[in-house]
């Protein structure tokens, strides 16, 4: 309990400095996917699901120094794969502005993959930097041939 309140008041801290975004994103994510695993990769070992976000932010890092980027890249499956909600990242202290970054990302199980990838080429660079690290990494986590298919299409896509 006490280190919970030490932690959002830690949290309020940075996001008051305005230089922690990063930080927290980092922490949402990790709490929120706690317990999850990626799919065995080639050598057959399922890793914890926060070290793809994490291969995520790497890859963004090398190409861009934005926090809001940086800290979109970190949460940019906690929409579609945990119980994180637009309202309770807000509530925790991510801007709107990453909120539309990670919301872009976001998946809606009702549309078809290709629509939300020709929607994705409609966003701010950022998004669709993002989305393609995000790719370039499910791309080597041993996909099956349909979903290399789907990756390569996509990386198309995203690239003209
Ligand atoms: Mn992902």
């Amino acid at each position: 309990m006490f280190g919970q309140i030490f932690r959002i008041y830690q949290e309020r801290e940075m996001m008051e400095n305005n230089t922690g975004i990063v930080e927290i994103a980092k922490n949402i994510a990790t709490r929120a996917h706690e317990g999850q695993y990626r799919r065995p990769n080639r050598f057959g070992v399922k890793e914890p699901y926060i070290k793809h976000p994490e291969r995520v932010v790497n890859l963004v890092s090398q190409f861009t120094q934005d926090t809001d980027a940086i800290a979109a890249a970190w949460l940019h499956d906690v929409l579609e794969d945990t119980k994180c909600t637009e309202m309770s990242l807000k509530d925790s202290g991510i801007p709107d502005t990453v909120l539309y970054f990670v919301r872009h990302l976001t998946k809606n199980k009702e549309i078809k993959y290709d629509n939300y990838i020709e929607e994705l080429k409609k966003c701010d660079i950022m998004v669709r930097m993002i989305k393609t690290a995000d790719i370039l990494d499910n791309l080597t986590d041993s996909p099956s041939n349909s979903q290399i298919e789907k990756y390569k299409k996509a990386l198309m896509l995203l690239a003209i």
